[in-house]
């Protein structure tokens, strides 16, 4: 299924004018807008192939209808959220969950849609039918060295897909660990575990990043053998330049400060990207900004104040992407609201007044520090979102425009009711 562009436009013209009533509302009182505009529409959010099926739990998994059967049904998918929010570019694999075998056919596919392939992730957590050994005891950090070699092997092969399709990073994450006290001894699984990576970052080509992800629990519950920035922060600076920590934001204890991390990987250089989700107990994968969308906006001041002191591109210099799946909403209403969040956390984080901030940090002036933060955040920066997106030639309400188009009904008549996508 493909939106045609008229079909958004038609409904875009029914909300045409309550949106010019709230656009010039807000615009009035923003002094940088055409920046604000501008960087809205080049900032773009990946979207994950395995989150575009609803989610499974271990007690059960219910699917929506019309789901994705296929590689080239989840890049449909993704096409069809692009075409509403003009924000979702690319899409990211898991392989083997998704395996693109006719890689030209898949990329044409993509670019037709205005789609490209962000970062490829490896799955070195869950055995395949084929494989000669278990990961059931780990995979980068196995005592075993044939353990060890298969699970290179397979981000090699990873490497080697993405390349065809022109990615330009690998993203790892381990399920790497021990439920056990003496299970393991820590500093040498963290060394077997740097020496494999070790051999995947020799085989990354000149311009690619490896992106090195870390979780402190689940599957594993003592202990996770990449288990927080500072264990990922390590490896990536033995690793060298190409490698940088990845930022999932359910992979931290409850109250961690992860803004403050998010500030400090950025002053060292060492930021990959994030895997945006929301979580109010643990690595729940909830959409964006649906538990604690302060935390995000809070996060995206690091983000624009850092790569502004640094001179970095906000939309190209690091790796965004939502890793958000779950079990009762629509996945693309889920994938349309979680990437408003982001866009909605962006725009307030760029209206903060950043010299006044700064003015008052100086001034240890703690109470207006904080009046200048909340005025940021509590501005209804919707329709500069809207108004980026209409401009862009997308929706300026993608969710009610996908109700009114009846994307999902479409899709079960398309596709029947009874599919179920690979993925978690
Ligand atoms: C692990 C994780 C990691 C995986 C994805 C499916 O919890 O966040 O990014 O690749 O989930
Ligand atoms: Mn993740
Ligand atoms: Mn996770």
């Amino acid at each position: 299924m493909q939106i045609e562009k008229y079909v958004i436009d038609e409904h875009n013209h029914q909300l045409a004018k309550k949106h010019q009533r709230n656009f010039e509302h807000v615009a009035a009182d923003v002094n940088n807008l055409d920046n604000v505009l501008t960087k809205l529409q080049a900032f773009n959010i990946a979207i994950p192939s395995w989150a575009l099926g609803t989610g499974g739990t271990r007690f059960g998994r219910f699917s929506g209808g019309g789901e994705p059967r296929s590689l080239e049904e989840k890049i449909e998918d993704v096409g069809v959220i692009h075409a509403l929010n003009r924000s979702s570019n690319s899409i990211s694999l898991h392989i083997p969950w998704d395996i693109p075998d006719n890689a030209n056919s898949i990329k044409q596919l993509a670019a037709h849609l205005g789609l490209h392939f962000d970062a490829v992730n490896s799955n070195t957590f869950q055995d395949q039918a084929d494989a000669a050994h278990s990961y059931k005891y780990g995979s980068l950090h196995h005592v075993d060295k044939a353990v060890r070699a298969q699970a290179i092997e397979h981000n090699i092969q990873v490497i080697n897909y993405g390349k065809e399709l022109g990615s330009k990073a690998l993203s790892v994450w381990l399920s790497d660990g021990s439920n056990f006290p003496g299970q393991l001894n820590f500093r040498e699984a963290f060394q077997r575990t740097q020496k494999s990576l070790q051999e995947i970052y020799n085989a990354l080509p000149n311009d690619w990043k490896i992106w090195i992800e870390y979780k402190p629990f689940e599957p594993n519950f003592y202990s996770t053998t990449i288990g927080d920035w500072g264990q990922s922060l390590l490896l990536a600076n033995k690793l060298g330049d190409k490698a940088a920590t990845l930022v999932d934001l359910g992979h931290h204890l409850p109250n961690t400060n992860i803004e403050q991390i998010v500030s400090l990987l950025l002053m060292e250089g060492k930021l990959a990207g994030f895997h945006f989700n929301d979580s109010k107990y643990g690595d729940d994968d909830l959409t964006v900004g649906s538990i604690n969308p302060y935390q995000l906006f809070l996060i995206f001041n690091e983000l624009v104040e850092g790569m502004d002191a640094r001179g970095m591109e906000h939309a190209t210099s690091i790796g965004w992407m939502i890793d958000a799946s779950h079990n009762v909403k629509d996945p693309i209403e889920d994938l349309l609201q979680s990437v408003q969040a982001i866009k909605i956390a962006y725009a307030q984080a760029l209206l903060i007044d950043t010299e006044a901030l700064k003015a008052a940090q100086q001034g240890n002036d703690v109470a207006l520090a904080q009046e200048i933060l909340q005025q940021a955040y509590r501005t209804d920066v919707r329709p500069l979102i809207a108004e980026a997106s209409l401009q862009a030639g997308g929706s300026l309400d993608p969710i009610s425009a996908y109700r009114k188009i009846d994307v999902r009904n479409n899709l079960i008549k398309e596709r029947g009711l009874k599919t179920v996508a690979t993925g978690l």
